[in-house]
């Protein structure tokens, strides 16, 4: 059995993944008179805030200022949080409090491994703060994904080896994080991009613990963990 579970925020544990596009795209809109093509909100899933920027100004072949940067970050976690602002447990995806539960009942550490600086708030809305025994902090990180510290930092948090866990993301950066950082990489979504994840289920609703256990199994014999 594994001992720790890394989660993913946006779009694993909350319904929050594509406000983060409406933001984008509104900020592309008001400054750039720009229609944000639908591929974008792929490439900036799991990517942190400044990552993500760069991606979109790459995009419309735009250069910026240094303090023009800052100041489009700042505007889109603006935009970002505007829309947060009726979020309650009723925006925690579909099976997910259920799935915690079984991992609770199985002494299964969970932790948060989101590239979110707006994690520990959102975990505060959703009422979830102290279900988790660690929220990994990516400001502390060196590199975002797809670089695997963010769900190293989250093992180390629980005090566990990363093959001692599950990773679960929606993204493909947060995919390939989990994958490097040596955690069994499980994929939420149905992007035929997920070739790290060692198990896909289309939606959170479908989670549950006996079939993650079980591809545990199959995943420590592979990689010989005993
Ligand atoms: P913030 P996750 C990621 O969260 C989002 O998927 C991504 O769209 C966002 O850019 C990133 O967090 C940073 O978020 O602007 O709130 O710091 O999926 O890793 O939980
Ligand atoms: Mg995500």
């Amino acid at each position: 059995m594994f001992k720790g579970a890394l989660f993913d925020l946006d779009g694993v544990i909350a319904d929050t993944s594509s406000l983060h596009f409406q933001a984008w795209q509104k900020l592309a809109n008001n400054y750039f008179a720009a229609e944000l093509p639908d591929y974008l909100e792929e490439q900036t899933k799991g990517v942190s805030r400044g990552d993500s920027l760069q991606i979109i100004l790459d995009h419309l072949d735009v250069g910026v200022s240094d303090s023009m940067f800052q100041q489009l970050l700042l505007e889109k976690n603006e935009l970002y949080l505007a829309s947060l602002k009726n979020l309650s447990p009723k925006n925690i995806l579909p099976g997910i409090s259920e799935f915690i539960a079984e991992l609770k009942e199985n002494e299964v550490k969970l932790a948060l491994a989101s590239a979110s600086l707006n994690g520990p708030a959102i975990l505060d809305k959703l009422q979830l703060t102290d279900t988790f025994d660690a929220i990994a902090d990516p400001s502390k990180v060196a590199q975002g994904k797809p670089a695997p510290d963010i769900f190293l930092a989250a093992a180390k948090a629980l005090d566990l080896e990363p093959a001692e866990c599950v990773g679960i993301e929606d993204s493909i950066a947060g995919i390939t994080a989990i994958s490097v950082s040596g955690a069994l990489p499980i994929a939420i979504g149905t992007n035929a991009e997920f070739k790290a994840a060692f198990k896909t289920f289309a939606k959170t609703a479908e989670l549950n613990l006996a079939d993650v256990r079980a591809v545990y199994d199959i995943f420590k014999k592979e990689h010989a963990i005993w």
